[in-house]
């Protein structure tokens, strides 16, 4: 089974990702790895953090003449601001953080070492194997795209999401579609910034090329929607996330939710069309053929400039909560964060159906299905 670990803390010296379950023989292209690290990075409002640090792979282990062992594929990613040892205590909680919550699981008033650990630079490591995963589904083109759909409450315009889209959203400050959009959220992140506030948003990840059969409605817990939710609310500030259709489909009758199945020749996986993806390519658990569609919803980060209301833990007294320095919005680093979580379920559950020790095996694997695929209508599959 393709796992993920991860290690490190903030300010550390370094973060790790652990990936294993990995075939032999896939190319690591760490450029293509660093390229999605640095798309993390991006962002208007984002803090000076990301001003210091240049997050870069170091492959420690799995990996030789640049292809994969099969053995675990040991990630690393320096910290350059690595000062966790004499940073200070903060003394009030922010609220919305794991600090509060994180010292009544120790029990202890080091919110320090909650933080470390609880910061969503952890991302940065789950990015960097949700990289990995992508070289992976790209060997079976299968491609993974995230972009930004609002932020502050201000959607941009509806847009297809395809292959070509990676060129526009890459040439976005803001990892969107809408240009139109990228300069009004220009100026509502200088508004929140003067305000000493923070900003959420909306990200969108489509699996492009996803084969149908990936997942199962055999167990609860390997339904791969409730797979790929899992994955995008472990995005630390993310509260609410949602397929295809989502929230909308309780609001409509039946006959305009549901996908209508067709016929239409050459179509691919056997022939079958369908004319709407209402279903964000997800029935019963399980993939259908079209494309993958989830959505996510980010709070405001909530290290906010203006302190909101706290309380010094040794002292009692009501101060506003400590801060240091934090981002304004990091929705579009956000996006690509979901886009590796979306990549790396999409890659396990892929290698379950059809994994081997192999990259060939994975092939051979893959297109033996393909081929009983393309027979599921008529009397194909009844032929001995
Ligand atoms: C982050 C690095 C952090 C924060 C952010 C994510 O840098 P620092 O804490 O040194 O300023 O910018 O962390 C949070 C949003 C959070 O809530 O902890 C990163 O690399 O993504």
């Amino acid at each position: 089974m393709l796992t993920v670990r991860t290690a490190g803390e903030s300010h550390g010296p370094t973060l790790i990702a652990l990936v294993e379950g990995l075939p032999a023989g896939l190319a690591l292209d760490c450029a293509a790895i660093d390229a999605m690290l640095a798309r993390r990075q991006r962002g208007p409002g984002r803090s000076k953090r990301q001003q210091i640090e240049v997050d870069r792979v170091e492959v420690l282990s799995g990996v030789k003449g640049g292809r994969t062992l099969g053995s675990p594929l040991a990630l690393a990613i320096r910290n350059r601001d690595a000062s966790m040892e004499t940073l200070p205590n903060p003394p009030a909680p922010r609220p919305g953080h794991a600090d509060l919550a994180g010292a009544y699981k120790y029990t202890s008033r080091d919110l320090r070492a909650v933080l470390e650990r609880a910061s969503a630079r952890e991302t940065a490591a789950r990015t960097a194997a949700g990289a990995v995963a992508a070289l992976l589904l790209r060997e079976f083109n299968i491609q993974v795209v995230g972009h930004v759909l609002a932020i502050g409450g201000d959607r941009a315009a509806a847009a297809e999401v395809t292959l070509e889209s990676c060129t526009l959203r890459d040439s976005s400050p803001f990892a969107s579609l809408d240009p139109q959009a990228d300069a009004r959220w220009a100026q509502a992140i200088e508004r929140a910034a003067a305000a000493g506030e923070t900003l959420g948003g909306l990200f969108e990840v489509v699996g492009l090329g996803v084969p149908p059969g990936l997942g199962s409605f055999a167990q609860f817990d390997q339904r791969l929607d409730g797979r790929l939710a899992a994955s995008l609310m472990s995005i630390p500030a993310v509260k609410g996330c949602e397929v295809g259709l989502g929230f909308a489909a309780a609001e409509r009758l039946g006959s305009e939710v549901h996908d209508a199945i067709e016929v239409l020749p050459g179509a691919p996986w056997g022939g079958l069309h369908r004319p709407t993806n209402r279903a964000g390519g997800l029935e019963g658990g399980v993939s259908n053929g079209q494309p993958i569609v989830v959505r996510a919803a980010m709070k405001p980060i909530p290290t906010l400039k203006k302190g909101l209301p706290s309380v010094d833990l040794r002292s009692g007294s009501a101060v506003p909560a400590t801060y240091q320095r934090s981002d304004i919005c990091s929705v579009p680093a956000a996006s690509v964060v979901g886009e590796a979580v979306v990549a790396f379920e999409l890659a396990r559950a892929f290698l379950e159906k059809h994994g081997g020790d192999t990259l060939d095996d994975v092939h051979q694997s893959f297109l033996r299905w393909r081929k009983r695929a393309q027979e599921i209508v008529g009397d194909g599959l009844e032929s001995p």
